[in-house]
């Protein structure tokens, strides 16, 4: 009955969620190219394990002294020696470079999972009959956010954007923007707390101050179908959004036109003009793109390019291609990674596949990864597998979780729909087969299906060996395009190396497939004759191995093995070879590269050679 019950609540409370209602109150696209002020740089900090600052439940007034978020100049209140007394000063506080994890910015914060207050004075210009926003590209994990004292917006979800509207909270002049930063994971987040990564806290990518227009364009998107033509959408929001002019101008190409509806929405669609240029990894050609309506502008730089399935082959602009990629944890270079994705540490990251391993390809692995690090593929011509992080386990059962999982997506999807690079979307990590977990994936596909039809959808499955036979057992691959599998044969289990070659696979003829994933540790400089695991001669020759059974499975089109550099996992508590880093990194982390990259890197060069 319970049961009975469960999978009712879940058909009401998900299936039933429109793709419409999971679009955000406010996208901002582009807002790159919009009048804005970046507050970047030193913000102040304050604890509070306790979560007292956001606990002052009916009033009870002790706890109002610690409310981190008021509007107050605690200095100045104590010279005047007034009654009130305050139990924290934000403009006294300890500093942090914003963005940033916290993880990496003081010792005491190493492993602080919790509640910690960040505040930024700053100077704005008035509106002048406008519209202003906050957009913050990232917060780990819960966001409270207060400017002049006054709630402003809430976020979950710890790597996606969000947009507040602050045209009537912010002041002309003097500023004081408070965030409560809860990085705690519990069963009903995504992810949950137990991941094969460290779960970095804190403001963790860019939080800009936005001008607009009071009529503004809150969207604009175009991409090539692959019926040849141009298809997209300009949303606009504000009193005149309606009926209004949409002129879209692509590079020097001849402009279109369209015009808004009662909603404020447009249609675009122009047969691709016979002089357009296809975005390619070897030629990653990118347009200026222009959207103009209502007085408002705003630019992107966008590619255009099909991607397709037909049969066992991935086509991209109607070709086939082999996907020569590596998995990609979001840390830059360096003994103390922070998550700070600067475009020189996305640019280091990318330069290694692209010319080093000889890659066209990567897998961002396990969250969406920064916008810095999209436009930089976009640019450098690297293709994207993007994922949200529904891994290993979340609570499958939970009509509000899925929800979280649809709306995560939704906001990917609408941040990186205009990047020609991303052709993947992958609905899911090594999730255990259930009836709950599939009915989860499942209308998560069907959520990226109808947000954005053009792109392949992919998840990484886990496999089984069943006499001797690696298959696929899961309903789940009905609903993707390219199935993805991780396989650690050699290094997890106990198949010895020099039989890899020989193991026996069972997949369909006529579907892509990709290794999602394949991996060994190795800690860069310990070295030996190559039989213990952990050295670099194993891992070299785990790589072999590997690449020989690839060798054989015809419908193979692609592999991101895992992964390119060292990453931070608390959970690798191996004394002498991890000590919280997975090592399974083709570099340590600081960039040293092992053995194995080598024979990657010779493998695709190879590959490259021959398609
Ligand atoms: C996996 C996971 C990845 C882990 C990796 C490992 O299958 O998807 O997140 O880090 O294995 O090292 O075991």
């Amino acid at each position: 009955m319970r049961r009975l019950l469960l999978a009712l609540l879940f058909a009401i409370g998900c299936g039933g969620v429109a793709a419409q209602d999971l679009r955000p109150a406010l996208l901002l696209t582009a807002s790159q190219s919009r009048d804005s002020q970046d507050l970047s740089g030193q913000w102040t900090y304050s604890k509070d394990l306790y979560r007292t600052g956001l606990t002052d439940i009916n009033g009870w007034v002790a706890k109002s002294r610690m409310q981190r978020y008021r509007d107050i100049n605690v200095a100045a209140e104590e010279s005047r020696g007034g009654a009130g007394f305050y139990e924290f000063d934000m403009d006294r506080g300890p500093q942090m470079s914003i963005p940033g994890a916290w993880n990496a910015a003081d010792a005491e914060l190493r492993y602080y999972d919790g509640l910690i207050w960040f505040q930024r004075k700053f100077n704005a210009k008035p509106v002048n009959g406008g519209r202003a926003f906050l957009r913050f590209e990232a917060v780990n994990y819960r966001a409270y956010v207060y400017l002049n004292g006054k709630e402003v917006g809430r976020h979950e979800g710890g790597f996606t954007p969000f947009v507040l509207d602050v045209t009537d909270a912010l002041r002309a002049g003097d500023n004081r923007l408070t965030v409560g930063v809860d990085s705690t994971h519990d069963a009903q987040s995504i992810p949950t707390f137990i991941t094969d990564w460290d779960l970095y806290g804190g403001i963790t990518r860019p939080v800009r101050l936005v001008y607009a227009p009071a009529t503004f364009i809150d969207d604009a998107t175009l991409t090539l179908r692959t019926d040849g033509h141009i298809a997209g959408e300009v949303r606009l929001q504000g009193p005149k959004a309606a009926r209004q002019q949409v002129t879209v101008a692509i590079g020097s190409l001849a402009p279109a036109t369209a015009t808004t509806d009662e909603a404020g929405r447009a249609a675009i669609d122009i047969k691709a003009p016979a002089a357009l240029e296809r975005w390619s990894p070897e030629s990653p050609k990118l347009y200026d793109v222009r959207f103009s309506a209502a007085g408002d502008t705003v630019r992107d730089r966008i590619g255009f390019r099909t991607i397709a399935v037909k049969g066992g082959e991935i086509l991209l602009n109607g070709k086939p291609v082999f996907l020569r990629g590596i998995s990609l944890h979001e840390e830059e270079f360096g003994p103390n990674p922070a998550r700070n994705m600067t475009e020189q540490a996305a640019r280091a990251l990318l330069h290694e596949v692209k010319h080093g391993l000889h890659g066209n390809y990567v897998r961002l692995s396990h969250y969406p990864h920064s916008e810095t690090t999209l436009r930089l593929a976009d640019e450098m011509g690297l293709l994207v597998w993007s994922e949200i992080p529904v891994y290993w386990s979340v609570d499958w059962e939970n009509p509000a979780v899925l929800r979280k999982a649809l709306a995560m997506q939704a906001e990917t999807i609408y941040r990186d729909r205009n990047r020609a690079s991303v052709v993947l979307w992958s609905v899911g990590n090594e999730t255990p087969v259930s009836e709950a977990r599939t009915r989860f994936h499942s209308a998560m596909a069907d959520n990226v299906r109808s947000l954005d039809p053009t792109r392949l959808i992919s998840a990484a499955l886990l496999v089984e060996r069943k006499d001797g036979v690696t298959a696929i057992h899961d309903p789940l691959a009905n609903k993707l395009d390219v199935l993805a599998v991780n396989t650690y044969a050699g290094w997890y289990g106990d198949d010895k190396l020099e039989s890899l070659p020989d193991l026996k696979w069972q997949l369909p003829a006529d579907r892509p497939l990709i290794f999602s994933e394949f991996g060994a540790d190795a800690l860069a400089g310990y070295r030996n004759d190559g039989a213990r695991k952990f050295t670099e001669e194993y891992q070299a020759e785990y790589y072999r191995k590997t690449l020989a059974m690839a060798g054989k499975i015809p419908t193979l089109r692609g592999m991101s093995p895992w992964v390119l550099k060292d990453f931070r996992s608390p959970r690798r508590e191996h004394p002498v070879f991890q000590n919280g880093w997975n090592r399974k990194g083709l570099l340590s982390e600081t960039g040293v590269r092992k053995e194995a990259f080598e024979v990657l890197a010779e493998y695709y060069r190879n590959r490259a050679a021959s398609q």
